[in-house]
């Protein structure tokens, strides 16, 4: 235990409680008197007092402004010394114990050091403003190593040298909440490769991915004016000597539900609002465009504009980066057809034919222009969105459809067209980018998926989103503490375990088979009958014992993630997962005469004719077999932490320190919280205690061995490591040999990397002089 080697006397002297005990240094503290501490006022937050004096229990404090208060010794938590004051990484710290942590990032914070190691991980903190931290004279410094502080830039340039050095693929994985700065972050470190391994001109189409996928996937929440609604991961390939050769994006599960709603105060996706605010008047004309104001499905949330930002301008910038990667201006053209067929759909508004309530579209101008700029029939329009074709064994039957029903058939073919059009755009990027043909096979990976998010009312979207980032956790977790404490041990290194929050009962309540919320989804999913009150309902009855799940009222039930409760509401859960294609949707698109509604056809049509693994879906009137969205979901999922778990990641953990998006406002609870659950503390201490940098014999003697004076030639690789350490005076308590591998603390392998580098190129001024010489 920590608390073991407390001296005697100790009693007296202010004892961390509960969770600060597991951070702090005790027995170190025990030894010195302190003087500075770390008080909790009433309010939550921490600061820093003076210890006057302790009697008893009890100590008597004098804080800043010269207040002076009676506090239970216990409570108080040791501060650092004020030379520790801003250190860059957190491993620092005499004291790690959360006060501290939290008083160095803000300390840092105040003076725009927004960037914070915390062992091998890098933490940043949202500043919310223009900070003097890039471009060309940063990225120089940084690739020259002449400036070594804590930044994106110094992550970016560490992969570039490992995936080289090590023949490893890499990867950059970014996480945090909604609007922490994750898309920001994964932008700047794009830069970085961009400008070390650029030179083909593909590095500027690259870049140029970023502000096309964030018009078309990005909107305004109430978390984040540019909130991600799809995950992304770009992997941009390497050629042997380094430079950038082409890249490819995968995307995850876009939010398509906010083509055709949002909430209050939240937008749709930029384009729309881009496109009303600057398409020029022949394009508005072509495309029959009215302003956002005219269109339902932008006006439902009384939110057209975002402070700050030229939709416009923006409009303009993306077409530009359009032609960057090779899209047509036909192609474009097209695109914003598309477009202007999803905001005239909204507008397309349904009358009643007979005393049965069925309806059919009003033919107005809305339901034209549709029919206009999809290229299609407008009584074939008509039909589709007012009668659905069944079939029942071998006999097709004709449904007409009711108001609410024609509402979501309609709703569902703006839902595809967009998310056909998004898919479609990643395609063409894709096209673009896939210049270097002959892969070398090396790459980095960046990853920027939506942050966690708990809104007042939570659905499917929400759902899906917390459970991508408890995966994002767990390949954390799994990587920076089992596998390395495993390692350890494996090898027989002296090691003592320490503890770490585990996600993984709650990635269990979602996964498990049969008993999990995505198998029960999926199976209510499957029943014609099964309403979001029979799924709440029946999550609760299987649910109920877990401890990560509860249920409430109706149909609310809430999921303790590791990042914080969350209440969803099942309402729409059954819609959503199922998405329904219906074939008479699929048959209009392919019989447009445009060629995107074609194409976006028959990519429905080869999803829907996939083999079918999950559960089958021929409820509610649906024609096509397909994987629910959750199961997809969950598949790309799996995939995805396959392919990173091939890969040496880099873990950037961002963090927002306030919930109104504010420049210099730093809320001690809500970074807390986010250091809390996110284990940045743990990272810390295990870092701390252990040796992170480790290397096989084999690789070690290779790299190495060459160094050494006396001849090797016939030793093993392990007797050949530990002739190195000692010719270079490695001190024993900084290594420990293993069966298999060398394990070295922090910094240790830098001196041996300078003394190689530095021999190298010694012998290659030897070489070339003796060439001069030559010649
Ligand atoms: P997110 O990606 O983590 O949220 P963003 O990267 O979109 O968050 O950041 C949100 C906003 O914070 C940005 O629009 C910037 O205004 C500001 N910001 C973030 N990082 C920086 C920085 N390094 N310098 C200046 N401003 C910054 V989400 O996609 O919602 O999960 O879903
Ligand atoms: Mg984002």
């Amino acid at each position: 235990s920590l608390t073991d080697d407390v001296e005697p006397g100790a009693a007296t002297m202010p004892l961390p409680q509960n969770d600060e005990r597991r951070w702090s240094d005790t027995s170190a503290y025990a030894r010195k008197k302190i003087l500075q501490s770390w008080v909790q006022l009433p309010n939550g937050n921490w600061e820093l007092g003076k210890i006057l004096s302790t009697s008893g229990e009890e100590s008597v404090i004098s804080l800043p402004e010269g207040k002076v208060m009676k506090v239970i010794s216990e409570t108080l938590v040791p501060a650092n010394p004020d030379i520790l004051d801003g250190v860059d990484d957190l491993m620092q710290l005499s004291y790690l114990n959360e006060p501290s942590v939290l008083y160095n990032l803000n300390y840092r914070y105040n003076q725009d050091m927004i960037y914070t190691k915390a062992g091998p991980v890098l933490v940043a903190v949202n500043p919310f403003k223009e900070v003097p931290l890039y471009g060309n004279r940063y990225i120089e410094a940084y690739r020259k190593k002449s400036n070594e502080s804590p930044h994106v830039y110094a992550i970016a340039d560490t992969a570039i040298r490992e995936m080289i050095r090590d023949e490893v693929n890499q990867s950059i994985i970014i996480s945090g909440e909604s609007g922490a700065g994750k898309t920001e972050t994964a932008k700047i470190a794009m830069q970085y490769l961009a400008a070390l391994g650029g030179g083909s001109g593909i590095e500027y189409e690259i870049l140029k991915t970023n502000p096309i996928l964030e018009a078309f996937g990005n909107a305004k929440t109430l978390r984040n004016d540019n909130s991600s609604r799809f995950g992304k991961l770009i992997e941009i390939h390497f050629s042997e000597s380094g430079k950038i050769s082409g890249a490819q994006v995968q995307t995850f599960l876009l939010e398509k539900s906010r083509v055709v709603q949002c909430a209050e105060g939240e937008r749709s996706y930029h384009i729309f609002y881009q496109l009303c605010a600057g398409a020029s008047p022949a394009l508005r004309e072509k495309l029959n465009l009215t302003s956002a104001h005219e269109y339902k499905y932008l006006g439902q949330s009384n939110c057209y504009s975002i402070n700050g930002v030229d939709d416009a301008e923006r409009f303009h910038s993306v077409k530009e980066a359009l032609d960057i990667v090779h899209v047509s201006k036909e192609d474009q053209e097209s695109v914003f057809a598309m477009l202007a067929a999803v905001l005239w759909l909204g507008n397309v508004s349904f009358t009643v034919i007979d005393n049965e309530n069925h309806v059919e579209p009003v033919a107005d101008e809305s339901l034209s222009t549709v029919a206009k700029l999809i290229g299609c029939n407008i009584n074939e329009l008509k039909l589709s969105l007012s009668k659905r074709n069944m079939r029942v064994g071998k006999d097709t039957i004709v449904q007409k459809l009711t108001l609410p029903q024609a509402i979501d058939a309609r709703d569902a073919l703006a839902k595809s067209v967009y998310s056909c059009l998004f898919d479609w755009l990643v395609e063409q990027i894709n096209e673009s980018l896939a210049v270097g043909k002959r892969r070398t096979g090396r790459s980095i990976s960046i990853l920027d998926i939506y942050g966690f998010e708990s809104f007042d009312k939570n659905s499917f979207e929400q759902f899906c989103i917390n459970y991508a980032n408890e995966r994002l956790q767990q390949h954390f977790n799994r990587h920076l503490f089992k596998l390395e404490q495993e390692e350890y041990i494996q090898d027989g290194i002296d090691w003592t375990r320490v503890d770490f929050e585990d996600n993984q009962d709650c990635l269990s309540l979602f996964e498990k088979k049969p008993l999990g919320l995505l198998s029960l989804l999926d199976e209510e999913s499957t029943f014609p009958n099964g309403t979001d009150l029979t799924l709440a309902n029946k999550l609760k009855q299987h649910l109920h014992s877990n401890s990560c799940f509860r249920g409430d009222r109706e149909k609310l039930f809430t999921v303790v993630h590791y990042a914080g409760e969350v209440t969803y509401d099942t309402t729409g859960f059954l819609e959503k997962n199922r998405d329904l294609l219906h074939l008479d949707s699929i048959q209009l698109l392919s019989s447009c005469s445009c060629h995107l509604p074609r194409a976006f056809a028959s990519s429905m049509l080869i999803q829907s004719e996939k083999p079918v693994v999950g559960p089958l879906y021929k409820a509610g009137g649906a024609d096509s077999q397909r994987l629910s969205v959750a199961t997809k979901f969950k598949g790309q999922l799996f995939q995805l932490m396959q392919r990173l778990g091939n890969t040496t990641p880099h873990f950037i953990r961002c963090i927002k320190p306030n919930n109104v998006q504010s420049p210099g406002l730093y809320e001690q609870g809500l970074v807390l919280q986010q250091l809390r659950c996110c284990g940045v503390l743990e990272v810390v201490r295990i870092s701390r205690s252990g040796f992170p940098t480790r290397v096989s014999h084999q690789k070690f003697a290779r790299r190495y061995g060459f160094l050494l004076v006396e001849n090797i030639a016939d030793k093993d690789p392990l007797s050949v490591s530990v002739a190195i350490l000692h010719q270079f005076n490695i001190l024993p308590e900084m290594y420990q040999v293993g069966y298999t591998k060398l394990f070295f603390r922090t910094g240790q392998i830098g001196v041996l990397e300078d003394t190689r580098n530095r021999t190298l190129h010694g012998i290659l001024r030897v070489q070339s002089s003796f060439r001069g010489y030559q010649a």
